[in-house]
């Protein structure tokens, strides 16, 4: 006898999740789901890491991973990236066009380690990588070192299966303290870095990038 019960789950882009959401109950809180499922995306991915970080740990004694940050952007800050970029203030285009309302951030100890870590996320079964930006061979003009993909993470519910866009970044410790002085700096409401600061934002990330390669041969 066969009693595999036959379960119907429907497959959904988050793009599509405003019509189907439609379909289901009308008059949600539509922002309020819609971060849920954010939300339910970076817990997904979140646990993959966990293990990661915790299988070198205790199958390799290797620190493959320092810390995982996460964080879903607030309202404020995606209605200033969807005027900055010129989109219309809508849930349609925010979920097509702004990648990071969902964020996680993994430290690592050495930059070599950022390559082993993406080729990790990459072999995950189930997540789309949709866009890949290599700041790490190529550092922004900033300064700003660091790998970021954008992936599509299916997030599974009782009813459905959603494909939630997640921002991933990967960098050094050296490289998240400097990141993070230098955004608190830049968008601090009086945090106009002006032409001179913005030379030594610039040199110090050099500094660090330099930091970061010695720590690499010391550690070979
Ligand atoms: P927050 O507060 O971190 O959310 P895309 O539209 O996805 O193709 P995007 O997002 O415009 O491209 O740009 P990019 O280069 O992928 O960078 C996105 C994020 O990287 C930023 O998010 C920062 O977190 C980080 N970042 C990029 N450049 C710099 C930099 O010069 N200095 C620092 N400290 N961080 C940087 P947000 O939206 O700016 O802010």
């Amino acid at each position: 006898m066969n009693n595999k019960k036959q379960v119907k789950t429907d497959l959904i882009k988050m793009e599509n999740f405003l019509e189907y959401n439609k379909k289901i109950k009308e008059g949600e809180d539509t922002f309020k789901k819609l971060m849920f499922i954010y939300s339910m995306a970076i817990k997904e991915l979140e646990t993959k890491l966990e293990i990661f970080k915790s299988e070198f740990k205790f199958l390799y004694n290797y620190e493959l991973i320092d810390y995982i940050n996460t964080r879903i952007k607030n309202p404020k800050s995606i209605i200033k990236k969807m005027e900055l970029k010129g989109y219309d203030l809508t849930y349609k285009e925010m979920i097509e066009h702004i990648n990071d309302i969902a964020g996680i951030r993994i430290v690592c100890l050495l930059k070599k380690d950022i390559f082993s870590i993406r080729d990790l996320i990459q072999k995950i079964p189930g997540i789309n990588i949709l866009k890949q930006k290599d700041y790490i061979t190529h550092p922004k003009k900033s300064g700003y070192s660091s790998y970021h993909l954008i992936v599509e993470v299916p997030v599974t519910l009782s009813q459905n299966i959603i494909y939630v866009k997640t921002e991933i970044q990967i960098r050094t410790v050296a490289m998240d303290f400097w990141a993070n002085l230098e955004h608190k700096m830049k968008y601090k409401p009086e945090g106009d870095i002006d032409k001179k600061d913005s030379k030594e934002w610039i040199n110090c990330a050099k500094m660090i990038n330099k930091i970061d390669n010695k720590m690499m041969l010391l550690n070979r």
